[in-house]
C-alpha cells in the first residue's frame, strides 16, 4: 500500500472542476484519506517546488501555485504514486493522451490542473509538507477488497 499527494491547482479551483477530477481517483478505487482546500503560501511553495528552484518556469510556477486555492490531497493504494500519474498525463496539456486529466481538460504547460508526486519519496515529503499527521485519516472500505 502506497500514498501519495495530490494537489488541483488554482486553475482547476477556479474553473470549478475538484469534483471532476476527485471523482476520477474515486473511481480507479483509490482511496482519499485526507483533502483541504487551502492558501499556499510563498514558503510552503519553495519547498514544495524545491527541485525545480533555477529553472526558467521556477518564479512563474511559485507565483502560479500561490496565486488562489488549492485543494491538498493525500490518496491510498496499491502503487497510487504510479496510478494517479497516468490518469493526471504528461505535464504538457497537448502531449497528455485524451481520457487523461490534463489530455481533457488543458491545454498549457503552465496551467496544468493538477500536480502528482512522481516517486514514492517525493510523495512522503510532499504529504509532510502540507499535512499533519493526525489529518491522515485511518479507516476501512469494504469495498476495497474488490481493488
Ligand atoms: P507536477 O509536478 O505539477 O505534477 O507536474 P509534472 O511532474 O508533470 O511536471 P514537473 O516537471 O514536475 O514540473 C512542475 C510544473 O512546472 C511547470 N513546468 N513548466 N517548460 C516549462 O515551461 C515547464 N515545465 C514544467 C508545469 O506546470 C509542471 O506541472
Ligand atoms: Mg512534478
Amino acid at each position: 500500500m502506497e500514498r501519495t499527494y495530490l494537489m488541483v491547482k488554482p486553475d482547476g479551483v477556479e474553473r470549478g472542476l475538484i469534483g471532476e477530477i476527485v471523482g476520477r481517483f474515486e473511481r480507479k478505487g483509490l482511496k482519499l484519506i485526507a483533502a483541504k482546500l487551502m492558501q499556499v503560501t510563498p514558503e510552503l511553495a519553495e519547498r514544495h517546488y524545491a527541485e525545480h528552484k533555477g529553472k526558467v518556469f521556477y518564479d512563474r510556477l511559485i507565483t502560479f501555485i500561490t496565486s488562489g486555492p488549492v485543494f491538498a490531497m493525500v490518496w491510498e493504494g496499491d502503487e497510487a504514486v504510479a496510478a494517479a500519474r497516468q490518469l493526471i498525463g504528461k505535464t504538457s496539456g497537448i502531449e497528455a493522451a485524451p481520457g487523461t486529466i490534463r489530455g481533457d481538460y488543458a491545454i498549457h504547460t503552465n496551467y496544468n490542473l493538477i500536480h502528482g508526486s512522481d516517486s514514492h519519496d517525493n510523495a512522503l515529503r510532499e504529504i509532510g509538507i502540507f499535512f499533519a499527521e493526525d489529518e491522515l485519516l485511518d479507516y476501512e472500505k469494504v469495498i476495497q477488497v474488490w481493488i
